[in-house]
């Protein structure tokens, strides 16, 4: 137990009485999308129980639906954030288009100030591994002045964030997340079903020895410069503490979750068959490099700074080169020397 037994709710109001203008909408919608992630974290705990049982089928014993889980996790936190009242919109990787929500959910507010995004159950498809997998959000002012949301609300530079965060369901769940004073980590206490307070202002080391890529891709990547520096990392050089350690779940925030507590550079680059990266900047870039460079890291998609990148459209994707400062400035400079094959 944390010594100063802080719970997620109570840590949240505090940061928020330290804004002298904050309305407390903020610290509702966060405790709403914890809410949601218990909600999910117990239907993915029970989720190799329905698999053992049988319960694969499109119903359950109790004549229920069973969905799947990333439908699960997707339509959980949309009926949350609609009854929250503070969006104006969410968009989720699961979802083509984004979701205007309506007015009636405002309550007594002149309108929502928010907008949410998330990518409601990442590295899905380690889910029957029993691997870990999560949930990535990231909040927004809206732009728009009344009524739904647009889609110019949604497509905001990640500077713009106000907070974000993920949830990991592994050995325990863990909720991370930033308002842009530092990061913070709070593990759920099945038991009372509160998340409390378990990494104050988290770091993540200045220089590693560990990298995480899909190595398998090695031919494929479209810059010879990525090359030279993951054969550089394997090769022996005590003075810069190589050879590095490879370490790749192949689930995102389980990648980034163990590079965060104990260093390390993550990568997925733009490669032959994902000529502009795989990930979305949306809803998996833009909050973890605001939480990256929160614990003093850096993120990039090898050319400029992620939260710099205007968003054409929902689901862009980018390469991602993100964790400790000096080893992200590091594979800067490879890629930087060398030339891009097409
Ligand atoms: P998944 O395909 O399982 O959803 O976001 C997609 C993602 O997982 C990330 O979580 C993960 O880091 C990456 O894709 C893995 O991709 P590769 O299998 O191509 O390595």
């Amino acid at each position: 137990m944390h010594p100063k037994f802080v719970t997620l709710y109570r840590h949240i109001i505090e940061q928020e009485r330290s804004i002298p203008k904050a309305t407390g909408e903020l610290s509702d919608l966060l405790a709403d999308i914890a809410l949601a992630c218990k909600l999910i974290s117990l239907e993915v705990n029970r989720a190799g129980l329905i698999d053992i049982l049988g319960f694969t089928g499109d119903t359950n014993v109790q004549g229920e639906e069973v969905k799947k889980l990333d439908v699960y996790a997707h339509d959980t936190l949309v009926k949350l954030m609609e009854a929250s009242g503070h969006l104006c919109a969410v968009a989720s990787e699961e979802s083509e288009d984004f979701i205007p929500l309506d007015e009636k959910y405002m309550g007594k507010r002149a309108m929502s100030k928010y907008i949410c995004h998330f990518d409601p159950l990442d590295g899905s498809s380690n889910i029957e591994a029993n691997i870990s997998i999560g949930t990535i959000f990231s909040i927004y002012k809206r732009i728009s002045k009344s009524g739904p949301g647009t889609l110019e609300d949604c497509l905001q530079k990640g500077i713009r964030q106000v907070a974000a965060g993920y949830v990991i369901y592994g050995s325990s769940t863990i909720l991370v997340k930033t308002t842009g004073r530092g990061v913070f980590g709070f593990t759920l206490d099945p038991t009372v079903g509160e998340f409390h307070l378990s990494y104050e202002n988290m770091k993540i080391p200045k220089r590693s020895k560990t990298y995480s890529i899909n190595e398998g891709n090695y031919e494929k990547w479209n810059n010879d410069g990525l090359r030279k520096y993951v054969d550089d990392l394997k090769k022996i050089c005590p003075e810069k503490g190589r050879p590095y350690s490879a370490r790749y779940v192949g689930s995102l925030v389980a990648d980034f979750h163990r590079n965060l507590l104990y260093g390390g550079v993550f990568i997925y680059p733009a490669d032959k068959k994902n000529q502009n990266g795989k990930l979305r900047l949306l809803y998996e870039a833009n909050p973890l490099a605001f939480i990256i460079e929160q614990a003093g890291g850096r993120a990039t998609n090898g050319k400029c700074r992620i939260m710099e990148i205007e968003p054409k459209n929902l689901h862009q994707r980018t390469p991602l080169y993100i964790g400790s400062e000096e080893d992200v400035l590091d594979v800067e400079k490879y890629l930087s020397s060398n030339e891009t094959k097409s």
